[in-house]
């Protein structure tokens, strides 16, 4: 609790621009809670954890820049919210360490995520790779956060960072406060639009799979006419139409619409008409946040002084947590 608020930490990584995925099933839900002066958010751009991959450097300055103006354009408030860089908070590395000495081989070998991205880069299987949930519990456990929005494919990761913060505070007591996973807003689970058995991801090697959110309008048409979808040629809601499915999925996060009125809209329509209506509804939805984009990545003084401001915000609470921790485990306080 932050003066009686509750607590809410989440973040993306900054391996790429994010997608229509990452905007409809986290960022726009984030936003949502801007007003909710019940709950204290913290958002970090996740570099830190961005370089389990192989990361080019002028990349990952620009996408961590990228990622926190559009955060910033989506709507969240960066004087209501705690923006923030994982990589300018130290103590989410130092807790990472500690906690690494409080976690068994055995349960993050049983974690999906490592094995899924192992047999991804087979090239580049590094610890980082493995150990990943720890340091995500770390980002969660430092500012004491009572909820994180998690989907389903991070569900494992909260459940192990719960289980660390328990074994932890058998031994010491009351050091960290045990997450709950945060169900918002159902977010829609977008998949990509050349195989729609896959979520759309940001680092997709297929650029016609995934909408980033900087596309421009000509973009996004060609990308939704190009949709992978069926032969059947009428529209229906359903698990064994995949393609067509994510469309109404994607058409009913941002009109607001029901999948019944969406399949009732376009009744007896192709499947060409209905791409044409889904792009052009995704085009102008983006198209304010995108305008405001552009002007916030043209003026660098507010960019760095909310990144400032927001580090040291995010390191006032960090470090509290982190002198806990390192009081409990026995370090020596350097003397004053
Ligand atoms: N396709 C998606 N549909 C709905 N939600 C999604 N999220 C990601 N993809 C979809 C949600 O976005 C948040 C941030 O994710 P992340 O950047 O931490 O990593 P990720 O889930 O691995 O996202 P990507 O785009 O697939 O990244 P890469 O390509 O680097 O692995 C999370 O809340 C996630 O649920």
């Amino acid at each position: 609790m932050i003066d009686g608020k509750k607590v809410l930490l989440s973040g993306m990584q900054s391996t790429g621009i994010i997608t229509l995925g990452n905007y409809l099933g986290a960022l726009k839900n984030w936003v949502d809670l801007n007003d909710d002066e019940s709950v204290q958010c913290f958002y970090a751009v996740m570099d830190l954890h961005s370089i389990t991959v192989r990361q080019d450097p002028a990349t990952l300055r620009k996408n961590g820049r990228t990622l926190y103006a559009l955060y910033i354009a989506a709507g969240l408030d960066p004087e209501k919210n705690c923006l923030f860089f994982q990589s300018h908070v130290p103590a989410h590395a130092q807790l990472a360490w500690i906690l690494n000495c409080y976690t068994y081989m055995g349960e993050m070998s049983r974690m999906t995520q490592f094995k899924d991205k192992s047999a991804k880069h087979a090239d580049n299987i590094n610890t980082g790779l493995f150990t990943y949930p720890v340091l995500m519990a770390a980002d969660i456990l430092l500012y004491q956060a009572d909820m994180v929005p998690v989907g389903k494919d991070q569900l494992q990761h909260l459940e192990i960072a719960r289980d660390i913060a328990g074994r932890f505070n058998g031994i010491y007591g009351d050091v960290f406060t045990i997450p709950e996973a945060y169900m918002g807003k159902s977010g829609a689970k977008i998949m990509s639009l050349q195989d729609p058995t896959k979520k759309m991801s940001k680092s997709d090697e297929n650029p016609n799979g995934s909408i980033l959110l900087l596309d421009d309008t000509d973009t996004i048409m060609r990308k939704f006419k190009r949709a992978i979808t069926d032969s059947d040629g009428f529209i229906a809601y359903s698990e064994d139409k995949p393609g067509i499915k994510n469309l109404i999925d994607i058409y009913d996060a941002v009109t607001g619409n029901t999948p019944e009125q969406t399949v009732a809209e376009f009744d007896g329509k192709g499947y060409g008409d209905f791409k044409m209506a889904v792009g052009e509804a995704v085009a102008s939805t983006l198209k304010p946040v995108q305008d405001e984009y552009a002007r916030l990545i043209a003026d660098k003084t507010y960019l760095d002084s909310m990144m400032k401001e927001n580090a040291a915000k995010a390191s006032y609470y960090a470090n509290k947590t982190l002198r806990k921790v390192y009081k409990k485990v026995g370090f020596i306080e350097l003397p004053r």
